[in-house]
């Protein structure tokens, strides 16, 4: 529907009782025609809650009950990740946003749009009712997030709140996207409305389209490209379309680039293909480097810390070739919290988004792109059997994985580089944005749901951390409430093994005990029983992996329950470690 006028779809007549604040807010959430709003509920918001049940009648949007409001906040960021479309979350007065700020934080770091919608008790001091709304009231509520989204409000009528909205889920879509979060005061959200008020149509408010690259910067873009003999991409944040993956792969085939894409982002440049030298975190290393340092033309597509991985591959003072930068994400650079990275030192910026940037270097190179053939890497098999290390795990579910179309959610902290095949913009969605442990349950969920809306075959799997899962455990749930397929893959070390490493490089350092490494870090005595806590949540779960000889069967086990429609964990036991050999060596060479 278009029309905010029009009143609700497919629900009782309501047209002879009264109306309150609410409604219209729901009646704001319905014309976006979000299919979900993620919640746990909270009575600062029981005037909306009641609309979206009885006005609204639970669908468009239809309520996502969550254990946890990171647990919301996460399911619309994986939904994001897939759809690239915000999605709504509810959270009850300040303790419901403290819960979810985490998750917010994630998400804006992520650049991953959603709308918050939060309550407060009424601000007009003489409505209050005693002790309750006096806690749920906060003078500026948005404060506590406003550093991590791109915008709040605090809407002072019904009338107001529906403007809230609409311009909150424009500005979270439009790129570079992030959160955004409207908090309704109780009174707005409860007062009777005597006269509907007359609005603009929905169809007068929409997303701005991803702005063209200027004509002189790309002009110079155009020729640096052109006379370039070994340029390289760093394929960094992009869209989920199809469009704009097929156009990347043009631009590499029609420069013949080298390319790169960050283990931290989502799937920007098919691993299979032959202009493709590798994943990389910050460290330029091996392949990567020497592609990258021998390179006469580099391009940045919206790459992360673009400016720290310029310096480390070019120090300052030292030569280096041409850099075209393309990335609008300074707009929503901000003085909290530096997620920005470095400022890159550049001589062509193009402050768009890659999609549009891409398109248009294409037209200007003219010619066609020389198509390559895929190239398949040869990955071990891991050893016949013993306990399990990470790499055996990354091993085993490389050659488990064949045959599947999958989307990848996650991948824990010590996984390894060029472990997966990606050879579509669904097959890998990166990190989660904000380095906050606990979110790789919730976005897995997201991303099943956002697949399932797509109509997508693809199916989810997370692989994640002990510490990751038990953090997010409850998140697990709503795959089960929701019929989500999904596959959580817990690699358990029994430890926050990423910080037992820290703690022996540190006494390393220090000349202290490495020994003591393992001391509150460990998550033992009594190790929770992984597989049991998700059987308690509705989910299915295998009896854990412990022998090597033992992986292979149970990950196409997995993966075949996983493809008959199941949310299952399968908890693999596995050595405090994350050392290993690379799974491929990938050949860098022009
Ligand atoms: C909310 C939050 N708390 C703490 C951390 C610090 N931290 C980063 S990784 C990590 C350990 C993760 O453990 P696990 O998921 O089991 O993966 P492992 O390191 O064992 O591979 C911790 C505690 C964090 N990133 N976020
Ligand atoms: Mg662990």
């Amino acid at each position: 529907m278009n029309d905010a006028t029009e009143g609700p779809l497919d629900q009782p007549d309501l047209s002879n009782q009264k109306i309150y604040g609410s409604d219209l807010i729901a009646d704001a959430l319905r014309e976006q025609k979000f299919p979900y709003i993620c919640l746990n509920p909270g009575a600062s918001y029981r005037g909306l809650h009641d609309s979206l049940v009885n006005y609204l009648g639970n669908k468009t949007p239809e309520i996502i009950t969550c254990m946890h409001e990171e647990h919301a906040v996460g399911i619309a960021q994986g939904y994001a990740k897939v759809t690239d479309r915000a999605l709504a979350v509810a959270v009850h007065s300040n303790v419901g946003l403290m819960h979810a700020s985490m998750g917010m934080f994630n998400a804006w770091c992520d650049r991953a749009p959603m709308l918050v919608i939060g309550a407060t008790g009424p601000l007009d001091a003489a409505q209050r009712r005693p002790w309750i709304e006096w806690i749920h009231t906060t003078i500026d509520q948005g404060g506590m997030v406003r550093g991590f989204t791109k915008w709040d409000d605090q809407p002072g009528s019904p009338e107001a709140a529906v403007e809230s909205i609409r311009r909150g889920v424009m500005l979270a879509n439009t790129r570079p996207s992030g959160p955004v979060y409207v908090n309704l005061d109780v009174s707005v959200q409860e007062q009777e409305i005597t006269t509907r008020p007359q609005l603009d149509k929905f169809a007068h408010f929409p997303t701005p389209d991803d702005a063209e690259p200027p004509r002189a910067a790309l002009d110079a873009a155009l020729e640096l490209l052109k006379n370039a003999k070994r340029p390289f991409i760093f394929c960094g944040r992009g869209s989920r379309r199809e469009d704009e993956w097929q156009n990347r792969i043009a631009l590499a085939e029609r420069v013949n680039a080298r390319t790169a894409t960050h283990m931290k982002l989502a799937a920007g440049f098919p691993t299979n293909h032959p202009a493709f030298v590798g994943e990389t975190g910050w460290r330029l290393k091996g392949a990567v480097h020497d592609a990258v340092t021998s390179a006469d033309v580099v391009v940045m597509l919206d790459w992360l810390d673009a400016g720290n991985t310029l310096k480390l591959a070019f120090p300052p003072g030292t030569p280096r070739p041409p850099v075209i930068h393309i990335s609008n994400d300074f707009h929503l650079h901000r003085g909290w919290n530096m997620d920005y990275g470095g400022l890159p030192a550049v001589d062509v910026t193009i402050p768009t988004v890659p999609a549009t940037a891409v398109a248009a270097l294409l037209d200007g190179l003219g010619g066609a792109p020389v198509p390559q053939d895929p190239v398949t890497w040869h990955v071990d098999r891991p050893a016949a059997q013993g306990d399990i290390g990470l790499m055996d795990l990354a091993r085993a579910f490389y050659h488990a994985s064949q045959g599947h179309a999958l989307c990848i959610t996650s991948r824990p902290l010590g996984w390894p580089q060029n472990a997966n095949d990606i050879t579509h913009p669904l097959g890998f969605l990166g990190h989660t944005g904000g380095g906050g442990l606990g979110a790789g349950t919730a976005i897995a969920v997201g991303a099943a749901l956002g697949l399932r809306e797509l109509g997508s075959d693809r199916r989810t799997v997370a692989i994640l951390g002990d510490g990751d899962y038990t953090m997010g455990l409850t998140a697990i749930w709503n795959a089960a409430t929701l019929k989500l397929p999904v596959l959580f893959l817990i690699a358990n070390n029994h430890s926050y093994y990423n910080d037992e490493d820290h703690q022996i490089k540190v006494a390393r350092r220090r000349g202290r005990a490495e020994e003591n490494a393992p001391i509150g870090q460990r998550m033992e005595g009594p190790a929770p029983d992984l597989a049991g806590l998700a059987r308690g949540l509705g989910l299915e779960a295998p009896e854990p992996v412990t022998d090597l000889a033992k992986l292979p069967a149970a990950l196409d086990h997995a993966l075949e329950r996983l493809q008959a429609g199941a949310a299952i964990v399968l908890e693999v036991r596995v050595r405090q470690e994350y050392i290993g050999t690379p799974l491929v060596a990938l050949s860098g060479a022009f």
